[in-house]
């Protein structure tokens, strides 16, 4: 793998266009649960049945002790490896860019300033009535409530079957398709759309390359796939 390793760095060198989609494994070292297999059973429940509209609708007490239970967590968590050498990339390269489908804020607090936060953030709340929103990092009540017109509050994440945040898809896309260099880290691309950005990269004549512990359905399709934590790999990459 390290002559592969050399390769990616070589192609990250320069002025090049490089973006970077995450998702939960580059949180995986923080002790962030990652969204499916074993890791991803909360009190029986599976996360992917809880983060649903439905489910929400019909438990709204039982989804908001969930989120509620996650932004406890992700607030004793510190960013890790992997989160600071994609800082340190945003500061060395003068064209890169990162997506993310995490929720955690953890880039940010690593220190990435350009951050497309495509399912939105735990620690935004909105209102499922009117149109109040807010970023709110506090301990909220089991069902809390908006202080514009009382009724519940929802988590402003997105959900199955709803759609992106406005305006950050439209960017991502954008950006995606100017790529010369396409990372996909720590994701297991199995939701749409993220799960189809590497296509529309490779489409645009980009350079393809997956950082995963395990393969994916697109691993086969990558120009390059490097196996192991993101946490070593990406240091690796950065410096
Ligand atoms: C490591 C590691 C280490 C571990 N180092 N690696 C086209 C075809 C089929 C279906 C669809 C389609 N288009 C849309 C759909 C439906 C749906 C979808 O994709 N369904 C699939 C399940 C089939 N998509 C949607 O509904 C999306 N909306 C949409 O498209 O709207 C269209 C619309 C337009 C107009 C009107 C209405 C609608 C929305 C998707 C929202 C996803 N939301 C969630 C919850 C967010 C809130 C929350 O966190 O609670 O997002 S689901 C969940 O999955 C979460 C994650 O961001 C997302 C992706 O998961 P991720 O990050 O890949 O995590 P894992 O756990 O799956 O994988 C971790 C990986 O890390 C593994 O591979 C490990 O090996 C690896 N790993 N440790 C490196 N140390
Ligand atoms: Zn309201």
């Amino acid at each position: 793998m390290q002559a592969e390793l050399e390769m990616v760095k070589a192609l990250l060198g320069g002025d090049r266009r490089v973006v970077v989609l995450t998702g939960a494994g580059v949180s995986a070292e923080s002790g962030v649960p990652t969204f499916r297999g074993r890791d991803g059973l909360w009190k029986h429940h599976r996360a992917e049945d809880l983060a649903r509209p439905d489910a929400f609708a019909a438990h709204p007490e039982l989804v908001w002790e969930f989120y509620n239970w996650r932004r406890r967590l992700v607030g004793n968590c510190y960013p890790n490896a992997a989160h600071l050498a994609l800082a340190a990339m945003e500061r060395q390269m003068p064209n890169f860019l990162l997506i993310t489908q995490n929720v955690d804020g953890l880039h940010a607090r690593a220190g990435s300033r350009k951050v497309l936060e495509m399912h939105g953030s735990l620690w935004q709340l909105c209102c499922t009535v009117c149109s109040h929103a807010r970023e709110d990092f506090s301990e909220l009540p089991d069902l809390p409530d908006c202080p514009v017109c009382g009724h519940l509050l929802r988590p402003g994440v997105v959900w199955f079957g709803e759609p992106l945040v406005p305006g950050v898809l439209k960017l991502a896309i954008e950006a995606v398709a100017k790529a010369d260099v396409f990372l996909s880290v720590g994701t297991s691309n199995l939701v749409q759309p993220a799960a189809s950005f590497y296509q529309l990269a490779k489409d645009h004549g980009a350079v393809t390359v997956e950082v995963n512990m395990e393969p994916t359905p697109n691993t086969g399709f990558m120009d390059f796939a490097l196996h192991g934590p993101a946490g070593d790999i990406l240091p690796e990459l950065a410096g």
